[in-house]
Order: C-alpha cells, then structure tokens, then sequence
C-alpha cells in the first residue's frame, strides 16, 4: 500500500458566528429561488461559465476520491437535434405505455408530456455519465465505489453552480438513456446519469406552483 501524504487546510475558511448565521441564510434565499425551468431561450452564453460550473462540480467528494463522472457538453445544433429525437421516442413510450398510472397522476402536476423542444432550444446540454469502474493502466477494470451516491452529490453542486451564475436549469431523466452513450460516443461501460439542459429562461417560460417541505418535514434535531 501506498503511505497517504497530508498537508495543512491552507484553504479551509472560517467566519465568525454571526457571519456564518448571515452567509448560510443568504444562501438558503439564493438557492430556494431555483427552479426547473422547461422552456429556454436560445440566446447563447459563454462557454466559459459551463466551463467553470463544471469544474465546480468535478470539486464533489466522491467515494475514495476516484470522481467516476463525465460530463459531455454538448451545443452543437445537429447534435441537440439527435439528442431530441431520440429522447422524444423514448418519451412517447413512457408516456403512453410504460409508466404506471401511479406514475402518471404523481407527475400531472408538473404538466410535462412528451415533447422536449428545450433540448433544441437550450444552448447546453450537459450529458453526465457515470463510470461504475475505469480501465487502469494494465487494461484492467479499477471498481469504483459509491458510484451513484458521488455523481449524484456532483450534480447537485453542477445545479446549484449554474444557478449561481444566474443560468436555469433543467434535470431531465428520459429513460432509458443508452441513446446518449451512442449519440456522444462514450464507452460502453459508462452508464448516462441524468441530462442537465441549461441556458436562460425563455422570455414566456412559465413554472408549475410547487411547495417545498418545510424544515419541520425534512428535519429532526436529536
Ligand atoms: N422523463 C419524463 C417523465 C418525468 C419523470 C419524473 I419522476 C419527473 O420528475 C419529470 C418527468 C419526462 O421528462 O417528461
């Protein structure tokens, strides 16, 4: 085994009490005016800021440090377009055959169908994949652990940088999503996690009126 190497928090942070109890409300008010937003404007927005949001996101722990993701980024418009399509097929399946009506009557209140124009409209798509293992440098497989749970904490910072940049987002799950290993070239053995379709609300988007569970519902302090 190799001995680990340590090194001080040189970066760590500290604020005094009152500042802290003022950052964290703060960022409580930032974050809980997210929205999933489905329809987008076209208008473009530097490739500098996905750049900087990805980066963000590549920050995440992730189970003994070995950070299984990748995030395709796609803005070419031919490319959108498969993307869509494809998407769109596996949709119209979900919706009039394979979910349940359970399912169904669980998503009415977001009043989505089908249809995903946003994923033409938006100038970014993010196809995030996770990798169950990686191919060492013998060419043999190096198993990844808690895979799902590091990608998942990874694009939650992914969103939450977005949305601090000033960028809407939406988490689309078409599923199933192997189009996406097909369409963006990946390896066969990297699994397509979620999509995140970002850019600027359209001029008319429109968000279904959700509540939030209040901390009471979410939280037990023991
Ligand atoms: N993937 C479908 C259905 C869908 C499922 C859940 I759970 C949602 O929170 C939203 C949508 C779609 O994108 O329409």
């Amino acid at each position: 085994m190799e001995q680990p190497l340590f090194t001080s928090l040189a970066d760590y942070q500290e604020y005094p009490a009152d500042e802290m109890t003022a950052r964290a409300a703060e960022f409580n008010a930032e974050i809980r005016r997210r929205r999933s937003v489905r329809s987008f404007s076209s208008r473009a927005i530097p490739r500098t800021v996905i750049e900087q949001c990805i980066a963000a996101a590549g920050a995440a722990p992730s189970g003994a440090n070995q950070q299984p993701w990748h995030f395709a980024v796609v803005s070419d418009p031919a490319t959108k377009r498969k993307i869509r399509l494809a998407a769109e097929a596996e949709e119209r399946e979900f919706y009039t055959r394979r979910a349940t009506t359970e399912w169904l009557k669980a998503l009415a209140p977001l009043g989505t169908d089908a249809n995903k124009p946003f994923l033409e409209t938006a100038p970014y798509l993010i196809a995030v994949f996770a990798q169950p293992f990686s191919i060492g440098p013998d060419g043999g497989r190096v198993k990844h652990y808690y895979v799902a749970e590091s990608v998942g904490i990874a694009v939650g910072i992914l969103i939450t940088a977005l949305h601090h940049a000033g960028l809407a987002t939406l988490t689309h799950t078409p599923s199933p999503m192997a189009f996406l290993t097909r369409i963006l070239n990946r390896p066969a053995h990297e699994r397509p996690y979620l999509l995140v379709v970002t850019g600027y609300p359209a001029d008319d988007a429109q968000t279904p009126v959700v509540a939030k569970k209040s901390l009471e519902e979410i939280a037990s302090f023991i």
